[in-house]
């Protein structure tokens, strides 16, 4: 049975991964931050699976800012797939802290590469980038040929970490993919992504417990897709026979405007009675018209999403509504607050 690494283990993308290579049998291995309190994060539903072995999970605390550790780690490991996926994912933060986070996507994607290169056999790689490295392009729908063009610190440190992945596959004939990928959505996303911070608002009006939401652009649009659909992308780009490059996107956008009418609908409540834009959530740059082509993923993978938009906005909401019932014990909501 294979062996699977991955780097960013708790993250939405991570804690999907890991269980779907778990029902295929692998043996997974996978990076956590220090300190990371297992039973409170994303993998706490696996805590049945940690051990080593066929079918079986093993959380490995370590800090990728530290240059050697995963060079020191992976050869104890010895997996046959590695998935990079642990690095600051908010793009808006990356303003804030551009040089923080182009050290970490940056610096990080070259030490996984690196760490790879130096295992005898190396394993096949699969590097997370994003449609944030076409920015503003010349073209819609993008796919695995359309020029770069970030606009955002973290687009511009995602670019550099593909070329890479791409310089690394042709001078050292590493089996290296990189995921193009664009937004994906699902109940473990983070709560400041505006999919999430959305849902998790309207659930909270429902129940009273709120009643204003603070957000930026309403106009920004998204090719949004389903996380685990996503993952399951990542794990076919590995068993294919060559590797390469793969646009993982829906080809459809939607404005943020219609995910708040999604969610909100759904629980019977108008957005904008409780909508407010606070100009300091804009960002300094947008892309724009980011919308993917995955026909090679369809193609060559045999890949399809198969959640739609509104749904995952839904479940997503449901999900919400749920958790907050039961951390404040708030159940009769339409009496408290009429929306
Ligand atoms: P994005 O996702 O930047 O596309 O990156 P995010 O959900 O943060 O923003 C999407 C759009 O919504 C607008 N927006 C807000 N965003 C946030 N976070 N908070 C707000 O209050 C808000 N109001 C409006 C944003 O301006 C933006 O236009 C995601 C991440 O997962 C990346 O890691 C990944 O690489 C890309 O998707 C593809």
């Amino acid at each position: 049975m294979p062996r699977a690494f991955i780097t960013g283990l708790a993250g939405q993308d991570g804690s999907y991964l890991a269980e779907l290579l778990l029902e295929h049998g692998y043996e997974v291995h996978g990076t956590v931050r220090p300190g990371t309190d297992l039973a409170a994060s994303r993998l706490a539903p696996l805590g049945a699976r940690l051990g080593r072995g066929p079918g079986r999970l093993t959380v490995h605390p370590l800090d990728l800012n530290q240059p050697e550790g995963l060079r020191a780690l992976l050869p104890g490991v010895r997996p046959d797939e590695v998935y990079h996926l642990a690095a600051p994912s908010h793009v808006g933060q990356s303003f804030e802290q551009p040089e923080a986070a182009c050290a970490a996507i940056g610096l990080g994607a070259l030490r996984v590469l690196e760490a790879v290169r130096r295992l005898s056999p190396p394993p096949r790689l699969f590097l997370a980038s994003s449609s944030e490295i076409f920015g503003r392009p010349t073209r819609a729908p993008q796919d695995e040929d359309t020029p770069l063009a970030p606009v955002t610190p973290y687009g511009c440190a995602m670019a550099f970490a593909t070329h890479l992945g791409r310089a690394w596959r042709i001078t050292y004939g590493l089996f290296v993919c990189c995921g193009i990928l664009y937004n994906h959505e699902s109940p473990r996303r983070g709560e400041n992504f505006v999919t999430r911070k959305i849902t998790r608002a309207a659930a909270a009006i429902k129940l009273g417990l709120q009643d204003t939401l603070e957000l930026g652009n309403l106009d920004a649009r998204r090719d949004w897709g389903d996380a685990r659909d996503y993952v399951r992308a990542m794990w076919l780009a590995l068993r294919a026979d060559s590797p390469g490059d793969y646009v993982v996107a829906t080809g459809q956008t939607h404005s943020v405007r219609e995910v708040l009418a999604v969610a909100f609908g759904h629980l019977g409540l108008d957005w904008q009675r409780h909508v407010r834009t606070d100009p300091r959530l804009l960002r300094p740059a947008e892309p724009h018209t980011l919308v993917g082509n995955a026909a090679r993923a369809r193609q060559v993978l045999g890949w399809a999403p198969t959640r739609a938009f509104a749904d995952v906005i839904r479940e997503m909401t449901e999900a919400d509504l749920a958790a907050l019932r039961r951390q404040t014990g708030v159940t009769r909501a339409d009496a408290v607050h009429p929306g």
